[in-house]
């Protein structure tokens, strides 16, 4: 086997940021990251393609070729100044499971898929896992007209990306199930002191983007009553958020971009753009969350005589795991000989765009603190092996659904 840690090390320098990960989807590190990959898919013995949604594809085959597929994909897109393990473990870790298959000239009762996506973070379009559902069958045609900050088009980078919108229909793949290896972004395993976690469901979350619009005007000059600051009207707004979601537990929101306009030290801000994120593992609690909280901005707004604008963006319900691959993923855990553990997803991830249209089902590798979404997110290179070889476990001993 390669060394895992040093690849995913070597993975980590596509990114736009010099000393930090960022790598956007679509973006030029995006690009060759997803070459890379190609390379190291190639070297295990796959046959490789970009498919229409943008998303790197390496094919195993099985004893008998052209056999239906197991699916094991993550995420190579990653948020702002990110860590090294959040999608790109998972995908790199199948790669290293299906080499050790090539290199023992084994082959399985199926053929392996191994899905490298390129939009599950969701940070540069208003829209997020479009490679995931594209290969699940469900993605939204009103994805393609997303555009990033800078005005351009969802579709028109897919397309210099080297995907095909035209033909995104295509990216739908029938397979036997769905597994996917993560990182747990949290700090129940650490906690538990376990190195891996069977995921049992993840959370639903939804999405939206605020613009607050008042009037800028000369800092010095207008009195305090006669304003009317965008700024100041969504400080209260974003406080009404962080009181919402710690209003119930198993509940989380979150404002975690905001944009004032025109930003200069001396002009009272005439626009505030944010962006609010809300989660919880019962779909009825989030929906009423994200009611309250759009009660509460425009009662906020009224009150300021500023303008409020919401549009909406990502929206997936709670996503739980198939009960038959949950089980196999956990006898595979034990029989490493590791205590079995039973856990909830708060963090989201491609595996939701299949629940419902494949077996689908996660294992969760422990990282450090529980950091995540942050360059301190850390795992050891033993549990990161252990997580490879129970994922070969699954795989040999994988019983599709009847
Ligand atoms: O936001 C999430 O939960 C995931 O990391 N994209
Ligand atoms: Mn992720
Ligand atoms: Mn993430």
């Amino acid at each position: 086997m390669s060394d895992l840690m040093a690849r995913l090390d070597a993975f980590a320098a596509f990114s736009a940021d010099d000393g930090a990960l960022t790598r956007l989807c679509f973006s030029p590190p995006h690009r060759a990251a997803a070459d890379r990959l190609m390379e190291w898919m190639r070297a295990a013995g796959m046959a490789v393609h970009l498919d229409p949604a943008g998303t790197v594809v390496g094919r195993y085959e099985g004893a008998r070729p052209g056999a239906p597929a197991l699916l094991l994909g993550s995420h190579i897109d990653t948020v702002r100044n990110a860590g090294k393990y959040d999608g790109n473990l998972g995908v790199l870790a199948a790669v290293e499971a299906v080499a050790e298959l090539n290199r023992l000239g084994e082959r399985l009762p199926f053929a392996i898929e191994v899905l490298g996506f390129g939009d599950e973070e969701g940070v540069r379009f208003p829209v997020t896992l479009t490679g995931s559902r594209a290969a699940a069958g469900r993605f939204d045609p009103a994805a393609l007209e997303g555009r990033d900050r800078d005005g351009v088009r969802f579709a028109d980078a897919l397309a210099a990306f080297g995907g095909d919108p035209a033909r995104i229909a295509e990216a739908k793949r029938d397979a036997l199930a769905y597994l996917e290896v993560h990182i747990e972004q949290g700090p129940v395993l650490e906690a538990e002191g376990l190195p891996l976690g069977t995921v049992t469901a993840i959370n639903g979350a939804t999405r939206f983007t605020v613009t607050v619009t008042g009037m800028a005007g000369h800092a010095g000059t207008v009195p305090m009553e006669l304003r009317r600051d965008a700024l100041a009207a969504a400080a209260e707004m974003v406080l009404a958020v962080e009181a919402r979601g710690a209003s119930a537990p198993g509940l989380v929101a979150t404002v975690g971009r905001l944009e004032t306009f025109p930003g200069a030290v001396n002009v009272i801000p005439g626009r505030v753009v944010f962006t609010v994120d809300v989660r919880a593992s019962d779909d009825a609690l989030r929906r009423s969350a994200v009611q309250a909280i759009r009660e509460a901005c425009a009662a906020v707004a009224g009150r300021r005589g500023v303008a409020l604008d919401v549009q909406p963006g990502h929206d997936a319900d709670a996503a739980p795991c198939s009960p038959g691959v949950v089980a196999q993923i956990e006898a595979a855990v034990r029989r490493a000989g590791v205590r079995p553990f039973r856990l909830p997803s708060g963090a989201g991830h491609d595996a939701m765009a299949f629940t419902g249209v494949l077996p689908m089902g996660m294992l969760f590798v422990r990282c450090k603190g529980g950091i995540s979404h942050n360059p301190a997110e850390s795992i050891t290179a033993e549990d990161a092996a252990l997580a490879v070889r129970v994922l070969l476990d699954i795989l040999r001993n994988f019983e599709p659904a009847p």
